[in-house]
């Protein structure tokens, strides 16, 4: 069910040669994007005529309106189920916590005697969320893109989700509680690429949705495909591809625990991976027994696990030991790390690449997916190499804000007047020259 990559015996590559041999999902944006932009065009073009007329094509609705009323997301949360509410709410405090002692502070450093540079921080001033419908309605997910935005200060927020056929036109009712309990009160029932253009751009009218600075939270490839598209004009976080667990393990991890964190990401996709590296053979077969209870006694098996297991992005690679384990998962960059190993805090400070990394037997992915604290909105695709899941610094900027007194300038500009000079850049070197009785060369 789930295929085996042998790197045991010989040396490991180094680098883009190890990386090739490691399976990966493909998630081909560029396609999709020849499909979203006529859309995207669109909705700048008609606005919320646009709008109206895709829920009808692609949701199957017809909407008077795209803008939610607050009623309906009173309606919500007065319908949500207490047990459901209680760890929505939970999971907003454990997230407020986390997000909040990430804050920045102003920082002044004194370069020179009278010369300053103060780096302040500046949050985004509105923010476009999308959360998803269909087969992926997260409240959670509402929760991990609201908080970081909310704590970093972002003055308006808005959320867009897709209509439901079966909600009378409104997105999800999780998601409209959701939205409640985090004080969202600006929200569109608009779905994918489109949603992305409505932010993007902004639309006119009483139904109308001022632009955003910025754009975050997951969907499917036609909203990484409109996301793309705007990068450039528009704020965004990394594009979301299929979700990925990877677990570095040995002989001392539980394979029932294994297995159980490996189907858990399995469940979100077909095309999500799912990938043991391990250096007991004794281990992975005994994961590999145990998947097979374990799937009897779950949902989603024939439409996404089974599918996501068997598929060319999962497998259980063999290695030698758990420092040529580290190699691997470095190289592989997943966006879940679980590190199941003897001294696993030791082994888990060593990793470089992961967009999260869970440690030992009780962390494991399901509690950052809800109740950690954490973020997780977490980069996929091998994106943990070089970029950071969400988190109240994705809604910042940071500003230099630089303060210098007349003898400081005059101390160093002979170096500036060099440098103008040796770029053939006379006019850079003119401009300090001008402050003093310098003479501007040619004048
Ligand atoms: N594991 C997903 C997030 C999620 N899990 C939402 C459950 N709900 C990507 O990090
Ligand atoms: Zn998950």
């Amino acid at each position: 069910m789930i295929s085996r990559i042998d790197l045991r015996g010989d040396a490991l590559p180094e680098g883009a040669a190890l990386r090739a041999l490691l399976p990966r999902a493909e998630f081909d944006v560029e396609a999709a994007l020849e499909k979203v932009r006529p859309i995207c065009e669109d909705v700048h073009h008609r606005g919320t005529e646009a709008l109206i007329e895709y829920a009808r094509k692609f949701d199957g609705v017809t909407l008077e309106r795209v803008r939610v009323p607050a009623a309906a997301l009173a309606d919500a949360l007065a319908g949500l189920d207490p047990e459901v509410r209680a760890a929505l709410e939970e999971s907003i405090r454990r997230a407020r916590i986390v997000h909040r002692a990430q804050r920045r502070g102003e920082h002044t450093t004194q370069v020179v005697p009278g010369g300053t540079v103060t780096e302040k921080w500046v949050p985004v001033e509105r923010v476009g969320l999308y959360a998803p419908g269909g087969r992926s309605v997260y409240p959670s997910s509402v929760i991990m893109n609201a908080v970081p935005a909310q704590e970093a200060g972002v003055e308006s927020i808005a959320l867009a989700s897709p209509p439901q056929k079966e909600h009378g036109g409104l997105p999800h009712p999780t998601i409209l509680a959701a939205c409640a309990l985090l004080g969202v009160d600006e929200v569109y029932a608009v779905g994918g690429a489109q949603a992305v253009a409505m932010f993007a751009y902004g639309t006119e009218g009483p139904d109308g949705c001022a632009p955003a600075n910025m754009v975050t939270g997951p969907g499917n490839i036609w909203v990484a495909a409109a996301k793309r598209y705007f990068t450039g004009r528009i704020g965004i976080d990394t594009e979301a591809g299929p979700t990925e667990i990877a677990v570095l393990a040995d002989e001392s991890a539980d394979p029932v625990h294994v297995a159980a964190d490996l189907i858990s990401q399995a469940e979100h996709d077909p095309l999500a991976a799912a990938v043991l590296v391990t250096d007991s053979v004794e281990l992975a077969d005994a994961v590999e027994r145990e998947l097979t209870p374990q799937l009897a006694a779950t949902k989603h098996v024939e439409d996404r696990i089974l599918p996501a297991l068997s598929g060319r992005q999962s497998a259980i690679v063999l290695v030698d030991g758990v420092e040529e384990g580290l190699r691997v998962v470095n190289a592989y960059g997943a966006e879940h790390l679980e590190i199941q190993t003897a001294d696993a805090a030791a082994v888990a400070a060593r990793v470089r690449n992961a967009g999260a990394i869970f440690v030992g037997p009780w962390s494991p992915v399901s509690l950052g997916d809800y109740c950690a604290g954490s973020n997780h909105v977490l980069p996929t695709g091998g994106c943990a190499c070089h970029s950071s899941g969400l988190s109240v610094q994705s809604f910042l900027r940071g500003i230099h804000i630089v303060d210098y007194t007349r003898d400081a300038l005059a101390e160093v500009t002979h170096h500036v007047v060099t440098l103008a000079e040796a770029e053939d850049l006379p006019a850079h070197g003119a401009a300090m020259k001008a402050r003093f009785s310098w003479k501007v060369p040619g004048q």
